[in-house]
């Protein structure tokens, strides 16, 4: 295996259609065979099976830019984009309905910065709900139709939502204990009940440091992160580098805790050098074809 991926320990790969085992292996690789198989029947369509990974990384360390890339590189890979704007720009829809003077367009992301102990707990439980439709989505036609090898990307995922941001916060004291155990408790449920609905294949994650990703934003000058100190992408990425590559961070959903991992450095530019962009295409490529 090449050594830009990460693969976990124990992780084992199992082979559709290997029963040719000895028989004490057999009764374990036919009851993991089988969940493997379940695992992911709806995501069959004929014979096509539409891997679904996730790009995860700090704050401006460059995960849209590499989904355009990505998305531009190959038809067999649909990228879906984080739904930052709906963060941005919240309409009460009833009251939109009656024409009060609470028609007000809400931004959530502002708030959430300005005071997050207050805001904290109202942002990640909006900003995860609105993932879990972004994961929900269907793949699209064309991608059913591949010969190669279809794949949705996803820019982050309910589960960075949760290891990632929402911890975080509750380890800085913004997100208190009890909204915590609300939020692991209905995360917890949510994803436990859609299965391999919001199930990921793999992670690709985006990595740079965090004085990187600082000059990223306010070059990027979104005007709700004007205020995010370096201390504050120094905590996110000690939450990434727990996560995915100490493997420390405890984990609550089996199959994440087993996900293979492609490390990708974002240190060097790769907006505007074609011959970075190939090489980034090339590792994700064979890192999408060997899930
Ligand atoms: N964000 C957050 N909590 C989440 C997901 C995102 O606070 N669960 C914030 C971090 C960024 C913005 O939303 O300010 C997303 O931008 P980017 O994609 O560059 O990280
Ligand atoms: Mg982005």
């Amino acid at each position: 295996k090449p050594d830009s991926f990460l693969w976990p320990r124990n992780t084992t790969i199992v082979q559709t259609g290997n029963t040719k085992t000895s028989k004490g292996k057999k009764t374990y690789q036919s009851i993991e065979g089988s969940r493997y198989l379940s695992s992911r029947a709806s995501l069959l369509h004929g014979n096509v099976r539409v891997k679904r990974v996730s790009i995860e990384g700090n704050v401006a360390v460059g995960k849209s830019t590499l989904a355009e890339i990505l998305q531009s590189a190959c038809s067999d890979w649909e990228v879906m984009a984080e739904p930052v704007q709906k963060w941005q720009n919240i309409e009460n829809e009833t009251a939109k309905a009656e024409e009060s003077s609470q028609n007000r367009v809400h931004n959530l992301l502002q708030m959430m910065y300005q005071d997050p102990q207050r805001w904290s707990y109202t942002f990640q439980t909006f900003s995860c709900m609105s993932r879990l439709r972004t994961q929900l989505q269907p793949a699209p036609a064309r991608l059913l139709c591949s010969k190669g090898t279809p794949v949705q990307v996803f820019e982050r995922s309910v589960y960075s939502d949760r290891y990632i941001f929402a911890l975080n916060m509750f380890e800085l004291g913004c997100i208190n204990s009890t909204e915590w155990a609300v939020y692991q408790d209905w995360h917890s449920f949510l994803v436990e009940q859609l299965g391999h609905q919001v199930e990921l294949e793999g992670i690709i994650y985006l990595r740079a440091s965090p004085e990187t990703c600082m000059e990223r934003l306010q070059h990027r000058g979104r005007s709700e992160e004007q205020g995010v100190k370096l201390d504050y992408l120094e905590t996110l990425h000690l939450q990434h580098e727990r996560w995915l590559i100490e493997k420390s961070t405890p984990i609550h959903f089996e199959k994440l805790q087993k996900i293979p991992v492609l490390y990708l450095d974002a240190t060097v530019k790769f907006q505007s050098d074609p011959e970075v962009q190939e090489q980034l295409v090339t590792k994700v490529k064979n890192f999408f074809e060997a899930l």
